[in-house]
């Protein structure tokens, strides 16, 4: 299996985020890329290559402009500021506010695009975000030259970023980019199976009104974790999405066996929907290891994943998301890759 490297990650390098009204060092960290491209290096999984460039455009069958106009321009904007450190932002246009316009205000632009004071955004977040796009892209071209698999090695992940905002570590939702990309080159039906321990709530907003992709996610319990808002299991697609969109929460604390036969249960419905491909957003935050995560799979499991997948029987592209047990990370992620090559 080849893997796409995004080598911009490192850009985006943020030192702390908010957590019980402290400042902790950040979770999503340049380490976790190093500890996954160490282990596929290690192990001959094949051959590592760049994201070759398609441009903003692809972005933006996602993401409204001004969005992506935002994020370019946010950094140089907080530095004239006088910002110091990592950007954050502090006012958001909750209930009872209005969305429908965009202040000049940096601070409210920065809350009008944003879902959580959790995400920093750096020097570098639109560099390597930009470029972690371009590997899905550069992964999905692998796909629609005829191989079974590729796996798009970057950070920051993506799956909670919707059309105009960013959160939950994410910036551009490299899963919904690589869908779009697909349907935008011939493909008629997409499957996106979200795997990391959080509900992936960009991802499924912005193709929740659309038949043309089925979102798919296995995820701890939005009633006790993040993003809480959405996630839970009567979200079933709306108007031509309706039937489209399948969520399988899980209690926190979850077993194994609970979290394989909801991925049965997961796969029953994508393979129902018969799609031309498959997109996993490859959270590893399910693992018992993780700092800020409540599942209990350990390697083994994930090597079952990957096997479990590659029975599916689809061209398969594999896109980093979360995992937060760094020293951990590399082994975890390959063991799904290896066990999928191992696989029917
Ligand atoms: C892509 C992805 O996995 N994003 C996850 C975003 C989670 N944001 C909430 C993080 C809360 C951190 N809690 C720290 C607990 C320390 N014991
Ligand atoms: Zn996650």
């Amino acid at each position: 299996m080849k893997t796409i490297y995004n080598d911009k990650h490192p850009a985006h390098a943020a030192t702390h985020e908010f957590f019980r009204g402290r400042l902790v060092p950040a979770f999503e960290t340049p380490a976790r890329a190093d500890f996954i491209l160490q282990a596929v290096q290690g192990a001959d999984l094949g051959p590592i290559l760049a994201p070759v460039n398609h441009g903003l455009q692809a972005l933006a069958r996602v993401h409204s402009s001004r969005y992506l106009n935002f994020l370019a321009g946010a950094w140089d904007e907080w530095q004239a500021l006088g910002g110091e450190g990592d950007a954050f932002p502090a006012v958001w246009p909750v209930r009872s506010l209005r969305d429908d316009i965009e202040p000049q205000s940096f601070a409210a632009r920065m809350g009008l695009y944003s879902m959580d004071s959790g995400t920093p955004l750096t020097a570098g977040a639109w560099d390597a975000a930009f470029w972690g796009a371009q590997a899905a892209l550069t992964g999905l071209d692998l796909l629609l030259a005829g191989e079974r698999s590729a796996y798009v090695l970057t950070r920051p992940p993506g799956h909670h970023a919707g059309s105009d905002f960013f959160g939950g570590y994410c910036f551009v939702n490299n899963a919904a980019v690589a869908a779009q990309a697909a349907l935008d080159q011939g493909l008629k039906k997409i499957a996106i199976l979200d795997v990391d321990y959080h509900h992936g709530n960009g991802t499924q907003a912005i193709f929740y009104e659309r038949a043309d992709v089925f979102f798919a996610s296995i995820h701890g319990d939005p009633q006790t974790e993040y993003p809480f808002f959405l996630g839970h299991a009567d979200e079933a697609g709306a108007g031509a999405g309706l039937g489209f969109n399948a969520n399988f929460p899980l209690p926190a604390g979850a077993t194994n066996e609970q979290w394989f036969e909801r991925l049965e249960a997961a796969l029953a419905r994508l393979q129902a929907y018969a799609p031309d491909l498959l997109i996993v957003s490859l959270g590893v935050d399910t693992f018992a290891g993780d700092p800020i995560s409540h599942f209990q799979l350990d390697q083994p499991e994930f090597a079952r994943l990957g096997e479990r997948l590659a029975r599916f029987g689809l061209p398969t592209l594999f896109l980093q998301e979360g995992g937060y047990a760094t020293e951990a990370i590399g082994l975890n992620v390959l063991a799904v890759l290896q066990g999928f090559e191992q696989g029917a």
